[in-house]
Parts: C-alpha cells; sequence; structure tokens
C-alpha cells in the first residue's frame, strides 16, 4: 500500500486528487498538506492533514519521516498570469516547492509526481499536434521556464539518483469543486459559472484562440495511472503529452448554448492571457502516452459541458 504526500492540496487539482487517492489507498495513506489550514477544512477533516509551506525543507522532510512516505505529489506553483504579475516569486515558489520534492524524495527514497503544462511549449513550438519530443523555448513566461526546468530537473534526478519522477503535461483543466486561480485558460472554468449564474460570459481571449482543455475526472485517472503504470515500460518521464479536447472560445459558447438557448458572449481581451494563449498549443499529440501507459480519456467538449452544468447548477440551487 501506497504512503502518500500532497504537498500544495489545497487548490484546484489537490482538492480533488487528494479525495480521489483516499478512495483508492484508504483515508490514512493520504497525507494532505497545504501552506493554508482554513483553505483545507474539508480535506483535514476526513484524513491525516498538515500545514506546510513546502518551502520549509526542514519541515517538509519531517513530515515525510513521520508518516513514511513513500510517493510525493507535488502540486504547489503560481499558474501562467499571475507568474507575470511577479516572475521572482513565482520562480521561488515553483522551483523551490520542486527542488525540495527532489532532494527529499532523494534522501527518502521516494516517487515523485509534478504537473508540467501546455506552458512548457513557446512560440517556435509546431502548434498542431505538437509532438512529445520538440522544441521547448518557453521563454516567455515565468511558469513556461519554470514548467520547462523542472522537467529537466526530474529527469535528471531519475538519471543520476534513480527517482521515480513521472509527470504530465495538463491541459487547461476544467473543474466544479475548486476554481483554478491566475491561469490562461481560467476563461474555460468561469464560462460555465457565468453561464449559469448570469446566462451571459465576457471572454477574456479572443475567438480562434485554440488551447487543449480536460475534465478534471480524467486528469485525476491520468495521475493515478501513470504512478501505477509499470516502469519498464516507460521511455518518457518528465513530461508526457496528455490531450482530450481542443477548442476555441466560440465551440464551448456554442456547446453551452444546447442547454440554455439564450447564452450570450462576448468579449474583452486580456492582452497578457492572449500572449500567453498564442505562445502555447492549439492540440497535443498525446500518442507517447496512449502507448507506454495506456492513456485513454473519457470526456470530450460535449460530455463535459453535460455534466459541468449540472454540477455548477447543483451548486447554487
Ligand atoms: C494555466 O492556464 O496557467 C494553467 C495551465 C494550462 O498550466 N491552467
Amino acid at each position: 500500500m501506497k504512503k502518500i504526500l500532497i504537498v500544495g492540496a489545497g487548490g484546484q487539482i489537490g482538492s480533488e486528487l487528494v479525495p480521489h487517492l483516499r478512495s483508492i489507498y484508504g483515508n490514512n495513506n493520504v497525507v494532505a498538506a497545504d501552506i493554508s489550514a482554513e483553505k483545507c477544512k474539508a480535506l483535514a477533516e476526513a484524513g491525516p492533514f498538515e500545514e506546510l509551506n513546502a518551502l520549509d525543507g526542514e519541515g517538509f522532510s519531517a513530515i515525510v519521516k513521520k508518516y513514511n512516505i513513500d510517493t510525493i505529489f507535488n502540486l504547489v506553483a503560481l499558474l501562467s498570469a499571475t507568474g507575470e504579475k511577479n516572475p521572482k516569486l513565482a520562480w521561488d515558489i515553483n522551483i523551490g516547492a520542486l527542488t525540495n520534492s527532489l532532494y527529499i524524495a532523494k534522501d527518502n527514497n521516494c516517487a515523485v509526481f509534478t504537473p508540467s503544462s501546455i506552458g512548457a511549449f513557446g512560440n517556435d513550438t509546431p502548434k498542431d499536434k505538437t509532438p512529445q519530443d520538440t522544441l521547448q523555448r518557453s521563454n516567455t513566461t515565468i511558469y513556461g521556464v519554470c514548467k520547462v526546468t523542472g522537467e529537466l530537473l526530474s529527469d535528471y534526478y531519475f538519471n543520476r539518483f534513480g527517482v521515480d519522477t513521472r509527470s504530465v503535461r495538463f491541459p487547461g483543466l476544467i473543474s466544479y469543486v475548486t476554481l483554478p486561480g491566475g491561469g490562461t485558460t481560467d476563461y474555460a472554468v468561469e464560462i460555465y459559472y457565468d453561464a449559469i449564474r448570469k446566462g451571459s460570459f465576457t471572454c477574456n481571449v479572443k475567438e480562434g484562440t485554440y488551447m487543449d482543455m480536460m475534465y478534471m475526472p480524467d486528469a485525476l485517472n491520468a495521475v493515478v495511472q501513470l504512478m501505477e503504470a509499470d516502469p519498464s515500460k516507460l521511455k518518457h518521464r518528465n513530461s508526457f503529452n496528455i490531450a482530450s479536447m481542443s477548442f476555441e472560445p466560440e465551440q464551448i459558447a456554442a456547446e453551452i448554448r444546447k442547454h440554455l438557448p439564450d447564452f450570450k458572449m462576448d468579449y474583452q481581451i486580456d492582452p497578457v492571457k492572449q500572449a500567453i494563449a498564442n505562445s502555447w498549443p492549439n492540440s497535443m499529440d498525446d500518442t507517447c502516452a496512449r502507448e507506454e501507459w495506456g492513456w485513454a480519456p473519457k470526456f470530450d467538449l460535449t460530455s463535459m459541458t453535460n455534466d459541468m452544468l449540472i454540477k455548477v447548477k447543483e451548486k447554487f440551487d
């Protein structure tokens, strides 16, 4: 049985990954940790919780020893748009949490999962069907710089010290439990909330801007499936392209109108987010993930929209 520690547990991914992992491995085998205990009341009530600043290496290491942890999920990160407001802080947090996770994993014989992102690609990368192994000059956002660094550093710890590091490049993640904060793809979550609450939405990226997106249940399955994969089958590690749908704002609006025919959308472009979105792939090629560990998403834009509208409506009823 695994003994798992999730750092950054209170964010968009962690608030769903913790219960998902607890349902598989048992509540007591999944320790949630976050800098804010306040944000994590539900996680702390259901299983072990530790207040931790992931930049505090000693505190981090003590928790790993206390619970005999063998797998670390490092979810600590400032997202792409927030990172541009304070690049130094973004570097310090994103890379600091990663380096602590890696050296603590090395010293305590743990596996490590750290998400990468479509943000690990840049303006020079092929935009359509972006290959697994391609140019990654992601030098227009600090978030991208951190993601490329993180992929390399994680591969280095695997090659040099044998640390079992694994990762996926997440598309924009769409979920109804916890709102994302400060990402470029956030519009694709906010649109469902505004559709239910107001019947209209002002989109901050332009019509025709394609980006990969994924529904959270598929993202959670991807993480578990990759961490359970037979290591002898993995030719890649940090990090796998995974994809399930790619769309532009008009397509998600049209899907919502199938349920809410009066839904209206206009545009007020955020230049920072637009520039970031323009530098990211239109769609990734995820053949390697499918071949090496059996990645197969279940949701497309239609089935995700059906579910999101039901779940978001329930939140406000
Ligand atoms: C962001 O928009 O910053 C994230 C991501 C795609 O990594 N959602």
